[in-house]
């Protein structure tokens, strides 16, 4: 699916702002054919939850609606005009003037709808239904209770099965956009680069009849590169052009050069559509214990994060992506995981732009049922419990489509910490690993985040992985407070998974202690910001020691809201910021370490 730009031939109309606001009590009390009355005033993109200053309606599970007129010119004769959102949490129904004109489920990635057929010249009413409910058959996957009361009436209890906030509503850029009724509906970009070469393999989607398309790449001084005609009698939907960009310039972490791809579809010499798309070349391969960008061994070095920040929660909020990336360039990183959810896509083009590499993650988090039960080892098995099969296969088809061009996505997650120990997880994943690397042009590698209770000997995903991703706690989940243990531990559990799985690099993609900021002790005591440093530096120190550990991306770059419990205080105290974006030693402590560690040749 292609982000809407503005182009010679399309424009784009934002549609954040204030919008109408109103939780349900029940879903019976939505009538699509009337203005909706007793709302709230509200901000789009954000998640609801902060903003309306009323503890009932953050901790709100159910129905709500949103609304807001739309007052539009005539739609031109052979225009098409679409809308689009860039997320809702988590399933939406969308009605133009009372009347349904689409629906989607999965609330991290954008959906569409034509809507010329439906909206007037003048005002018009636009009206979303969503709600925020998770049960076993979504991603992510919640525990949810329906309460149902004499009347027949259902309001639910839900209780995430993760370790974020279930914050949701309308929470990326919502955009109306025009194309002419000849478009570029998608295009799919690789590359093959030898030497000082690449040819560009470009596969295009096209709706409508043309009979001339155009590709020219343009390099970063806007210098025309390379250009390719296709001419003749066409009306193909299906079209493949090759071209090959002479002494090319690589994308490399930390040093991205980007070309821009212009795509003109044309019919009797008459422009009809024109479309760019920045690009990088750049090549990625595991060999050898070894994550080889641009055929040189590259080491991670970087956070996981999440979308998270004050009153916007969940929401769309480029300034704190601005922030977050500049920081972490400033201390030295040069990656992030998406945990556990597709992030904005603005995120992604500015990681493109910033030269971070990406480790893509479907929203698949929480595959993992009674999870206490299992520490001892009596709960029911996650496998048969779960029916998400549709809902991830959904998930990475929609990521892959999304997300495909983008340079700095070098590895796709499938999944973040499922119950991958338990019988029925090889016959879960095996499809899910098959489908990702057959939905992928650029075929990069595909990996699944484990979970430190499927221990080497255990797990029955890992095989199917190219590397091995690792989020474990030693020091602080096992072994709290001692620190020689630990890393005998720690130890002792790397060399059985390289036993296993000879050849795998592997990243440990968490890895980290909960600091309350200020908290102090001159001795090893959890939550303390000395004791957050104590264990990462013992877990860096074994990781160090190894050559085929190939990145470490601390859990997490800022502390971050999730439910409420007696494990967490306010948050997730794991960041080496605060929420607020404020230092703890660890970060002056990680920066001191990663520019010391080299993006490649480290340990070669
Ligand atoms: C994990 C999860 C992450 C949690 C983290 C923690 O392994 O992947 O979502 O927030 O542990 O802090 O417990």
């Amino acid at each position: 699916m292609l982000y809407p730009r503005s182009t010679m031939t399309r424009s784009v109309q934002s549609l954040d702002g204030t919008w109408k606001f109103k939780p349900l009590k029940y879903l019976e009390e939505f009538d699509p054919l009337k203005p909706l009355e007793d709302f709230f005033y509200i901000a789009v993109p954000a998640s609801f939850n902060d903003q309306l200053v009323d503890n009932d309606l953050r901790f709100f599970a159910g129905h709500y609606v949103y609304e807001r007129t739309l007052d539009l010119p005539a739609v031109k004769e052979g225009q098409r005009l679409v809308l689009r959102f860039g997320a809702i949490c988590h399933e939406a129904w969308v009605y133009i003037n009372g009347e349904e004109v689409c629906h989607n489920k999965g609330g991290f990635l954008p959906f569409e709808v034509e809507i010329q057929s439906q909206v007037k010249a003048g005002r018009n009413r636009l009206t979303i239904l969503a709600n925020n409910l998770l049960n076993f058959s979504t991603l992510p996957v919640g525990n949810l209770e329906e309460i149902s009361d004499e009347d027949g009436h259902v309001t639910y209890r839900l209780d995430e099965n993760f370790d974020f906030f279930n914050y949701a509503g309308i929470i990326r850029p919502v955009k109306l956009y025009t194309t002419s009724k000849t478009y570029l509906d998608d295009m799919t970009i690789t590359s093959d680069v030898n030497g000082e070469n690449a040819l560009l393999s470009m596969d295009f989607k096209i709706s409508g009849p043309y009979d001339q398309i155009l590709v020219e790449v343009f390099n970063e001084a806007n210098d025309r590169v390379s250009d390719v005609e296709y001419r003749g009698e066409i009306d193909q939907d299906q079209v493949r052009l090759e071209i090959p960009v002479t002494y090319v310039r690589l994308w490399e972490p930390m040093d991205p050069y980007l070309y821009e791809v212009k795509v003109s579809l044309f019919k009797d010499n008459q422009l009809l559509d024109e479309y760019f798309e920045p690009y990088g070349i750049r090549t990625v391969e595991v060999k050898d214990h070894k994550f080889l960008l641009n055929g040189k061994p590259f080491y991670f070095k970087g956070f996981g994060k999440h979308e998270d920040s004050y009153i916007n929660g969940r929401g769309f909020n480029q300034a704190v992506n601005v922030f977050d990336l500049h920081m972490m360039k400033k201390m030295g990183a040069n990656s992030f995981r998406t945990s556990h959810y597709p992030y904005a896509e603005e995120m992604m083009y500015l990681a493109d732009r910033l030269g971070f590499v990406v480790i893509d993650e479907v929203p698949a988090v929480g595959l993992f049922t009674n999870f206490a039960a299992d520490l001892k080892s009596d709960g029911p098995n996650t496998w048969d419990q779960m029916q998400t099969m549709s809902a991830h296969e959904d998930a990475i088809r929609r990521l892959i489509e999304r997300d495909k061009n983008h340079a700095s996505v070098v590895m796709w997650s499938i999944a973040n910490e499922a119950a991958t120990h338990q019988d029925g997880a090889k016959e879960y994943f095996e499809p899910l690993f098959a489908l990702t690397r057959a939905c992928d042009a650029q075929k990069r590698p595909v990996t699944i985040v484990s979970i430190g209770l499927a221990s080497a000997a255990k797990d029955q995903a890992m095989g199917m992985a190219d590397v091995i991703c690792l989020n474990r706690y030693f020091g602080w989940y096992n072994y709290p407070g001692d620190l020689k243990e630990a890393e005998q531990a720690m130890e002792g559990e790397l060399e059985e998974w390289v036993e296993r799985f000879p050849g795998k690099p592997v990243i440990y993609t968490e890895y980290g202690a909960d600091a309350v900021p200020g908290l102090h002790s001159i001795y090893q005591i959890p939550f303390t910001e000395e004791y957050q440093i104590h264990m990462i530096k013992m877990m860096s120190k074994v990781m160090d020691s190894k050559d085929y550990v190939v990145g470490e991306q601390v859990w997490n770059f800022a502390d971050f809201e999730t439910k409420v419990g007696v494990t967490r205080v306010q948050g997730n105290k794991k960041g080496a910021f605060s929420r607020n974006r404020e230092p703890k030693m660890l970060a002056f402590w990680l920066e001191e370490r990663w520019k010391s560690i080299p993006h490649f040749g480290y340990k070669a």
